[in-house]
């Protein structure tokens, strides 16, 4: 039988800081993870270097499900994103070595394709409306079929989802940016620009806006109900869920579709929302919420209650997380869309991978496994750079939520 004979966790900064596993087998096999979150990169690996790898060596790397059970309830501290994080990088890891060993692409041993391609979504914004016109323009001309509109609003500057230079990347400071938040004028501010952008980009566009946990449920069911005619694809976050019953207030006033999930990690944490129909999307991703066997469980109960998926992808989830998605997004009967924003060049020396993208639908690649390598030599080039998120303060000077 084969064995696990290594696991080695490393931390690197190419473009921006990630934590990766990789799993090697007595058969010299190899399978990869993805374990970064954002901002509190090194509690994961300390999860999976002191307390996980020593598990794992010894162990059956054919046994996906039990491994993943014996990590879950053997923990005893069940759930959070440390945990999640770190279980979903070994099975992340273990599925790779299962396609390697049987010679076929992920998405083949989770039951093979369900559709052609994997439609994503991509992120514009401006500093105002007029640029966000602009942006929104070149990702149609690129061939995407979705899209993410942000602009800042005026007189609160630095406010979420706007693009400095190439890359949109919020956690750009070695300690917490704080930035003021006005919520009166975001939502005087917010439906007029996603107007401009439908009048802008024609019917057939699917228009996305991410509102970032920033309303309360009240102020989102106002939101919702005042953007109808825009036909939103979906509003996301559009309060923190923590309160799962919150969404049913938000429901009771908009026909306003709703996504949430980017920052849940089980099948617990979105249970609610999904059996009493209170989001349209659930957007886990297989890197923060328990790997690609997680993951399937969760769409799986969403397909019950046709709440469809919509995982998160922006460039803080490695190229590891989009093609374990990509494998899975293409699977699932239920998909809805993908999120997808292109990584800085640097991050794709080091990851290898052969997810490809042609008319705003992303592909995996053939190759057996997830399709994507580790350069570790390249990724020694890029040390560990600490990095924070930023914090939001209203304009009283009381911390909000980013
Ligand atoms: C999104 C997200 C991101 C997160 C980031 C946090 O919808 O893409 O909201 O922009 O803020 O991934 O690390
Ligand atoms: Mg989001």
């Amino acid at each position: 039988m084969s064995t696990i004979e290594r696991a080695e966790v490393f931390v690197a900064g190419p473009g921006r800081n990630f934590v990766t596993l990789r799993i090697t087998t007595s058969d010299g096999v190899t399978g990869i993870g993805d374990a970064t979150l954002n901002g509190r990169e090194l509690s994961v690996a300390s999860y999976l270097q002191d307390h996980l790898v020593p598990l794992l060596v010894g162990r059956d790397p054919a046994r996906i499900d039990d491994m993943w059970q014996y990590l879950y309830r053997g923990a005893y501290w069940r759930r959070g994103p440390v945990t999640m994080t770190a279980i979903s990088a070994v099975d992340t890891a273990l599925w790779d070595i299962k396609g390697k060993v049987a010679g076929m692409p992920v998405y083949q041993l989770l039951g093979g394709r369900s559709r052609d391609g994997v439609m994503v979504y991509s992120h514009a914004s401006g500093r105002d409306t007029a640029e966000l016109l602009d942006d929104v323009t070149r990702f149609q001309e690129l061939g995407y079929k979705a899209i993410r509109a942000q602009a800042a609003v005026p007189g609160v500057g630095g406010s979420y989802g706007v693009r400095k230079g190439a890359i949109y990347e919020p956690a750009a400071t070695s300690l917490p940016d704080e930035q003021p938040w006005s919520t009166e004028a975001y939502l005087r501010f917010a439906p007029t620009y996603l107007e401009a952008v439908r009048e802008h980009a024609g019917p057939e566009l699917h228009l996305l806006h991410d509102v970032h946990h920033r309303l309360t449920p009240i102020e989102a069911a106002a939101f919702g109900k005042s953007v109808e005619a825009v036909r939103l694809f979906w509003m996301e976050d559009p309060t923190p869920a923590e309160n799962q019953d919150a969404f049913r207030l938000i429901r009771q006033h908009t026909t306003t579709p709703i996504a949430v999930g980017e920052v849940l990690n089980s099948i617990w944490d979105v249970k609610d929302l999904i059996t009493n129909q209170l989001v349209d999307y659930v957007r886990t991703t297989v890197v923060h919420a328990g790997g690609i066997s997680h993951l399937r469980r969760i769409f799986d109960l969403a397909a019950l209650y046709q709440v469809r998926t919509g995982s998160h992808g922006a460039t803080d989830l490695s190229p590891v997380t989009l093609a374990a998605a990509v494998h899975l997004d293409l699977t699932v009967p239920n998909f809805g869309i993908q999120e997808y924003m292109e990584h800085a060049p640097e991050t794709m020396e080091v990851f290898r991978s052969g997810v490809t993208l042609a008319d705003g639908m992303l592909n995996p690649s053939e190759a057996p496994g997830l399709g994507v390598e580790y350069d570790e030599k390249a990724a020694a080039r890029f040390p560990y750079d600490p990095r924070y998120l930023p914090v939001a303060r209203r304009l009283d000077g009381s911390v909000h939520d980013w």
